[in-house]
């Protein structure tokens, strides 16, 4: 491809376009990114509450590549575990890896995203802010922006168009218009609402800070996860309807006489519980599929807009990261634009599945199984399985959050490992007279050496 045929257009400055301009950019590619909402940087993060994310190993591999590991490191925080917080009282810290090699961090979603704008400008892509994609003449090449400040309506040619502007895609919507996409959207039943644990009176954290806090109860739970500023970003889980749900649980009274019921040592911690709990929106949430990610070599979509996911794994940024990694490198090898746009859908889509599958899962891990006795026991055995087999057996979350092979490899030896588990402890309070010999045969048996990551 000639050096002007390097010309690459972005719909959204969020989390994935402003990596994907970063690396694009470096390697010499002309970048045009063009954002709904104005520059962060000039007016403050929209939304003005704090949202944390957690970073695991794929996104800050993702991060090392562009430059901007350190950077985000130094506000992020480390959270060794889960902190269960049982009905009954009482907590417990169950960690997430081997030590502090393998752990995940709590980031500031506006200072990620603000390091990130930095460096796709440092690289010298050109970011347009308050430009809306609205319609787009794939035949013309020509795409159309409104700016939501005053309903003006910009047009810009392109060669090709990216497509990380999130779930609700304009790129998705105007692509559909040309082709098929075979998009479907499955709503969990479930949705969300942000509250906040302030510091304390000397300024610290008020609850244990390297830790992502969990109240499982069942059907429904609480998650709070820490902000450098000594704050935690606390969101409640609820169904949509029955009791408790958000049908049932509608004014910040109904908020209060929850947590008194059934997160009693939270209450004391959100002194602004209803004034939160009236004043944010509740966050809808499901999984959406797409059969195609790209029409021919024009445009192509990754990130949330590509496959937005359920939260419960912390991976949705994680993985959208992992995207713009991949679409760089295909775009890098394959010069014909419809031949790397196909070789990425089919190196990712099946990945995507994967770990929106797996997300799915870990909803009833968290909600209702962080503290069952089966489920401990299952999780004590696998930490010997995978002491004892260090090549073989690795537990499903830490080939998810510390390793980067692919996620549906994850997944299919997941499954694997989970029925070994279930067949050896079934039935079983302790580990107590295992047999050991079969078990370690069954693991040479059933799980071939994992490959060696690059
Ligand atoms: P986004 O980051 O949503 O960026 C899309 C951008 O496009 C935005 O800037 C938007 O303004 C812009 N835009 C939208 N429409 C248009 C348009 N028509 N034209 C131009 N621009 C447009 N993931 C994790 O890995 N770990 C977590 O702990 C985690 N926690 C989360 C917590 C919350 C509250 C939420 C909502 C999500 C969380 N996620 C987490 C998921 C993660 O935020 C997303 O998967 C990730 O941001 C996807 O990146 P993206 O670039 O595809 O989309
Ligand atoms: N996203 C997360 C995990 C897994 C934790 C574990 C779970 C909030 C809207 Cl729900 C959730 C995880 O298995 O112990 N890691 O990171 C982030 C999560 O929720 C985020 C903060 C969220 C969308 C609201």
């Amino acid at each position: 491809m000639t050096p002007e045929g390097r010309h690459i257009t972005i719909a959204g400055a969020g989390l994935a376009g402003a990596l994907l301009a970063t690396l694009l950019a470096r390697r010499g590619w002309r970048v045009d990114v063009y954002e709904r909402r104005g520059d962060p940087r000039v007016q403050g993060y929209s939304g003005g509450r704090s949202i944390n994310l957690a970073l695991a190993e794929r996104g800050l591999h993702a991060l090392r590549i562009a430059g901007t590991d350190a950077a985000v490191l130094e506000k992020a925080v480390m959270m060794r575990g889960r902190m269960v917080h049982f009905a009954e009282g009482g907590q417990q810290l169950q960690r997430y890896g081997r030590d502090d090699s393998e752990v995940i961090w709590s980031v500031s979603r506006a200072e990620l995203n603000i390091v990130l704008l930095d460096a796709a400008e440092a690289a010298g892509a050109r970011i347009h802010f308050d430009r809306r994609l609205d319609q787009v003449r794939f035949d013309a090449g020509i795409a159309s922006f409104v700016d939501d400040r005053n309903g003006l309506r910009h047009e810009h040619p392109f060669r090709a168009l990216v497509g990380a502007d999130g779930a609700g895609s304009g790129l998705r919507a105007a692509m559909q218009r040309y082709l098929d996409l075979g998009e479907r959207h499955e709503p969990l039943g479930h949705s969300y609402k942000e509250l906040e644990i302030p510091p304390a009176d000397d300024g610290g954290f008020r609850i244990e800070p390297n830790a992502l806090h969990i109240w499982p109860r069942g059907g429904y739970m609480c998650i709070a996860l820490p902000n450098d500023e000594r704050t935690f970003t606390v969101t409640l889980f609820l169904p949509n309807e029955g009791d408790p749900s958000f049908a049932t649980v509608r004014t910040g009274a109904d908020a209060r006489a929850l947590f008194a019921r059934d997160f009693p040592d939270a209450l004391p911690l959100i002194p602004r519980l209803e004034e939160d709990f009236e004043r944010n929106p509740v966050g809808q949430l499901g999984t959406l599929y797409l059969e195609r990610w790209h029409l021919d070599g024009r445009a192509v979509l990754l990130g949330d807009a590509a496959h937005a996911m359920v939260p419960f794994h912390g991976q949705g940024m994680n993985c959208a990261f992992e995207d713009c990694v991949a679409l760089a490198a295909h775009l890098e090898r394959e010069p014909d634009l419809a031949a790397a746009f196909a070789a990425f859908e089919a190196e990712r889509k099946p990945n995507a599945r994967a770990i929106q599958a797996m997300a799915l899962e870990n909803y009833v891990e968290m909600r209702d199984r962080v503290d069952d006795p089966d489920f401990l026991l299952q999780r004590q055995l696998e930490r010997q399985l995978a002491e004892r087999h260090p090549g073989r057996f690795v537990p499903r979350y830490t080939m998810v959050t510390f390793r980067r092979l692919p996620y549906a490899l994850a997944f299919e030896r997941g499954q694997v490992q989970r029925g070994l588990l279930a067949e050896a402890t079934r039935g079983r309070d302790s580990l107590d007279g295992l047999d050991w010999a079969w078990l370690d045969a069954e693991v040479e048996h059933r799980l071939p050496p994992l490959p060696a990551e690059g």
